[in-house]
């Protein structure tokens, strides 16, 4: 009896897409940062704040996914060396081969960094490998001091976990200890910054935290794009 197995070859298929897509870019001497987080968590008015203020100097890519629209990309068009809008029709998280098809719109030689801000979603795209180097998981104040542990599977791979939007701590109920002894149930490794895109909270932190990153992982090497 010949047999076929679907889902093994689907995650085979996947698997070598996201490894080929870390090969490109590891060769490129650039680093990928997987964006995610609940819808309207504010993934895209971070990168509207750390691209201009990386500088000319770490020259950004971003790919963004979302269902509909080019909205996120006309956002981030303007400050981007390069932005692809990725449309994922009725799909709840980016595929590595719909990364793979964005990096060949790219020169990936020309930049430091490629964001990939994923589809707004705290369940599905935990579960795909695109081929990042890392992941940087948001949680907004206003969606509430409990969604660490509901969602702890977005949590427990984090990289980084960024609590923004705490310009709102004031006027909301949120208990940030709450969060911090969640997290450490699941995930001791990834750092914790506390982000307002809008007020500058922690921008540093983060933009520090960003090109230490960087030069760990391709140390003195230049892109050749100019912002
Ligand atoms: N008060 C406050 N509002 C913010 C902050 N960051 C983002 N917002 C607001 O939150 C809303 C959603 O922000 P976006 O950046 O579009 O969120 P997103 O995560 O990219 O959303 P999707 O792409 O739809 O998943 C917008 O109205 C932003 O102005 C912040 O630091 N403080
Ligand atoms: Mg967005």
């Amino acid at each position: 009896m010949k047999q076929i197995h679907v889902v093994e070859s689907v995650l085979k298929a996947s698997a070598a897409a996201a490894g080929e897509n870390r090969r490109l870019m590891d060769e490129a001497g650039l680093l990928a940062i997987n964006l995610m987080s609940a819808p309207g968590s504010g993934k895209t008015t971070l990168l509207e704040t750390t691209i201009p203020a990386l500088g000319p100097g770490c020259p950004c890519a971003v790919l963004v996914g979302d269902l509909q629209t080019t909205r996120d990309a006309e956002r981030l068009g303007p400050l981007a060396v390069e932005t692809v809008q990725i449309n994922t029709g009725k799909g709840c998280h980016l595929t590595p081969g719909q990364v793979a098809e964005g990096l060949r719109c790219l020169d990936l030689s020309r930049f430091a960094f490629l964001f990939i801000e994923n589809v707004g979603n705290m369940v599905c795209p935990a579960a795909f490998d695109l081929g990042e180097h890392l992941r940087v998981v948001l949680l907004s104040v206003p969606e509430g001091d409990d969604k660490v542990a509901k969602y702890p599977t977005l949590f427990q791979k984090a990289d980084a976990v960024l609590l923004t939007k705490v310009d709102l701590l004031d006027i909301l109920d949120f208990d940030i200890s709450r969060v911090r002894d969640d997290l450490s149930r699941l995930n001791t490794r990834a750092p914790f910054m506390e982000i307002s895109s809008k007020r500058g909270d922690g921008l540093d932190r983060w933009l520090t935290w960003l090109k230490d990153q960087r030069q760990a992982r391709s140390p003195g090497q230049e892109p050749t794009a100019k912002s």
